[in-house]
């Protein structure tokens, strides 16, 4: 593991504001300063080691703001490209573009019995125990993003996945499919993305993806699945302009 991020919270605080002042006035009006006490004392004196979901559930409940109707995207093994497509499109809100994903996203924190300092020198590596610090609140703000969906929902998979591109034990396979209301959801809509220079391993119908898709339609809900879907692929394309598959004018 490694330590709590440098200058954790002026980050987290800078983040909230520049959210809510800049990026979603939308998100309404909140106390960023309030926000990081309440963050803090989730982890702040305890062991890193047992920090539970619910712990995080008052910094949670006090950042919550609405996520519009068809906006919500759901991703796993494509992390990146979700954010990317994300900052683009600026018409869904993965996590990272929640209030709370959004103060949080690629930061490192925990505490320790001893003081209630912030922990600089070692923080519990990801799998180094179930109920550490970060893992926690992944896992609970997944569960309240994953409750607020509504209408058209997306989810990015990754079609060249060493292991399968549906995980029953990834965050969105354990805890955001089991938390989608079908009664808020029209529709879902499965995006199977390759890496380009990947194998093409799974792809809609296929392996994993047709175990998820059997899921969701004993779950009720009305879903689509696309491989590769264009405007995602063609951000795929900027790091490899060159590849066949980024041709606008394929020469077969
Ligand atoms: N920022 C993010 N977004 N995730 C992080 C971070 C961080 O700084 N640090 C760790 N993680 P995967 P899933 C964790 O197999 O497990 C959230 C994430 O919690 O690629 O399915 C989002 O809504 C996650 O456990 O994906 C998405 O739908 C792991 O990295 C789903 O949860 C990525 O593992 C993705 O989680």
């Amino acid at each position: 593991g490694r330590g709590t991020t440098a200058n954790l919270e002026e980050i987290v605080i800078g983040r909230c504001n520049d959210y809510i002042g800049l990026k979603n006035p939308a998100a309404g009006k909140k106390n960023c300063t309030l926000l990081w006490q309440t963050l803090k004392s989730v982890f702040a004196s305890k062991d890193p080691c047992k920090i539970t979901q619910d712990d995080y559930k008052p910094f949670l409940t006090m950042a919550e703001h609405d996520i519009p109707s068809g906006k919500s995207i759901f991703w796993s093994q494509t992390g990146e490209l979700t954010r990317q497509y994300a900052d683009i499109v600026k018409n869904v809100m993965p996590l990272e573009s929640t209030l709370t994903g959004y103060m949080l996203n690629g930061l490192n924190w925990c505490g320790q019995r001893s003081s209630s300092e912030l922990n600089y020198e070692v923080c519990p590596a990801w799998n180094e125990c179930e109920e550490n610090a970060a893992k926690s609140f992944w896992r609970s703000a997944s569960v309240v993003y994953a409750k607020k969906a509504s209408g058209e929902v997306k989810v990015v998979l990754n079609g060249s996945s060493q292991t399968r591109a549906f995980r029953t034990e990834s965050i969105f396979g354990s805890i955001e499919l089991g938390n989608l209301d079908t009664n808020r959801i029209s529709s879902i809509q499965l995006w199977i993305m390759d890496n380009l220079s990947g194998s093409d391993k799974e792809s809609c119908g296929v392996g994993s993806i047709a175990q998820l898709e059997i899921a969701l339609k004993h779950k009720g809900f009305k879903f689509s699945c696309i491989d590769n879907y264009r405007p995602v692929q063609l951000i795929q394309c900027i790091w490899m302009p060159e590849h066949k598959s980024c041709n606008i004018c394929p020469k077969n």
